[in-house]
């Protein structure tokens, strides 16, 4: 299984609202996982971490997280599955857009975040062996054809001397 991931959160800008960072693209190109870890970088005279429900993080209302980072250097270990969602709670922050959320899927789907099946070899497998299979298979099965042509072809030249 594959290392768990540590995420700068804003990469080197980190948790700000300088810089013009966009905090939903930077979470969107990313596959989080159970066992990964955000670290917020910033400064906490400006800034702090709330993570909170859907609700108040899409209306800015910061004063109900589920929890509260304010070290100014935050290691958050995503420990379950499930949708987070941060945002800074000073005022206007949010609102100026530092605030992302996130989905963490199980471990053992580091590469199919949509799925909820178990983990099994066998898709990509089978992509690969059929995909092998129809390689392999045009020059065999156009001899065969060529070879019952040219028998085809043998039968029609007797039947023409035939007459
Ligand atoms: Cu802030």
């Amino acid at each position: 299984m594959a290392m768990a991931a540590v995420y700068n959160v804003g990469d080197a800008a980190g948790w700000t609202i300088m810089g013009g960072v966009d905090y939903r693209k930077w979470a969107d190109h990313k596959d989080f996982h159970v066992g990964d870890t955000l670290v917020f970088k910033y400064s906490n005279q400006y800034h702090n971490v709330k993570q909170m429900s859907q609700k108040d993080f899409l209306s800015c209302n910061a004063t109900s997280p589920i929890a509260i980072y304010a070290t100014d250097s935050d290691s958050i270990t995503l420990k379950s599955t499930g949708h987070y969602y941060f945002l800074c709670g000073f005022p206007g922050h949010c609102e100026a857009g530092q605030k992302f959320q996130i989905l963490v899927t199980p471990t053992s789907l580091r590469r199919t975040p949509s799925t909820i099946l178990p983990p099994s070899p066998s898709p990509s497998d089978d992509e690969t062996s059929t995909t092998t299979f129809t390689s392999t298979a045009p020059p065999f099965y156009s001899s065969n054809f060529l070879f019952v042509f040219k028998f085809l072809a043998f039968c029609l030249v007797l039947t023409v001397f035939s007459f």
